[in-house]
């Protein structure tokens, strides 16, 4: 039995036959993470900036139907501008598959694609996590759940502030998913480089964190490893003001009752519109340098094997 709803771009089949590096590159951010024009702005960036550091991009996402493991143009803007894009997360691909329907992919539908298609390697700008009042609404995203399931190396500014750090750390622990900070000690909280909560193991290059993974795999691991790298300094946002912006955004979240899938997507655009567009623009100097970071270590990943 094979998947004949996986369309692999020729460019990204050769570089997997070969061994070369490959980064996948999610969709969500492209559909419901970020507005237009800046949403498709920025995948171009993406790609440009995989290729720039030595590695082949392939951009995920569903089209009719067919899992796409790298896009066209045509079909990013598709993505960036059209209306009916689903969001797909694990529990979601079956479904829309048989429905010949059009969606952006989470990180965890991602995660599932990119395995298949023998990628290792996924730069993403904040995975989803454990959402404050978790307690009370059983709010997990499927992400973390995901890390234990699949093994892909996802580099990302860690998990987004609109969630509850320490409880995402607790659920990687337990589900024993390596947790490493990138050159930092702490797990970033996307806006800003600092959570307080500290990881489990720091590295200091790409050589190091590629290493890591050649270990889990060596030693039979089916799981994914999140790689926390912070957003550059000079494109932190300070922590009191988002702090006080993602507060008001939950509340208004809770009084509006957004929930399950659509909660991510309308906390990050309130706080665009909150913050007049500077979360947006951290966003995207974050995510841009996961694309570096992890295009350097899917290149030192590929000497050694
Ligand atoms: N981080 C961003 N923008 C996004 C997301 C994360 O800066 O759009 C998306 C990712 O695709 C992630 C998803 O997998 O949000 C998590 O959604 P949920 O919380 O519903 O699982
Ligand atoms: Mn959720």
């Amino acid at each position: 039995m094979k998947a004949d709803f996986l369309e692999i771009k020729s460019e990204v089949a050769a570089a997997v036959n070969d061994k070369k590096p490959v980064v996948a590159l999610e969709s969500t951010i492209i559909s419901h993470g970020m507005p237009y024009p800046q949403n498709i702005e920025t995948a171009k960036l993406l790609e440009e900036t995989v290729r720039k550091n030595g590695a082949v991009p392939a951009t995920i996402a569903i089209i009719n139907g067919k899992i796409h493991v790298g896009i066209d143009d045509q079909q990013l803007d598709f993505l960036g501008t059209g209306n009916n894009i689903r969001k797909a997360s694990r529990r979601d691909l079956p479904g829309i598959i048989a429905a010949k329907e059009n969606a952006a992919t989470t990180v965890s539908a991602t995660m599932i694609a990119a395995h298949l298609a023998g990628i290792g390697f996924f730069a993403t700008g904040g995975i989803g996590g454990v959402h404050r009042g978790a307690g009370q609404t059983f709010d997990i995203s499927a992400d973390l759940e995901e890390f234990s399931l699949t093994p892909v190396m996802v580099v990302s500014a860690g998990a987004k502030a609109i969630l509850d750090i320490p409880m995402t750390m607790e659920y990687l622990e337990t589900r024993g998913v390596p947790v490493i900070g990138f050159g930092v000690d702490e797990l970033p909280a996307f806006y800003y480089r600092q959570s307080g909560v500290r990881v489990p193991r720091r590295v200091d290059s790409a050589k190091a964190a590629a290493q890591i993974f050649l270990n889990s795999k060596l030693l039979g691991y089916n799981s994914g490893i999140l790689v926390g790298n912070p957003v550059p300094e000079k494109f932190e946002m300070s922590r009191d003001k988002i702090e006080k912006c993602i507060e008001q955004a939950v509340q208004e979240a809770r009084v509006k009752k957004i929930i399950g899938q659509d909660v991510t997507p309308f906390l990050l655009k309130r706080l665009f519109e909150i913050t007049d567009g500077e979360s947006l623009e951290t966003n995207i100097e974050l995510v841009k340098n996961n694309a570096e970071v992890c295009a350097r270590i899917a290149v030192e990943y590929s000497q050694m094997i």
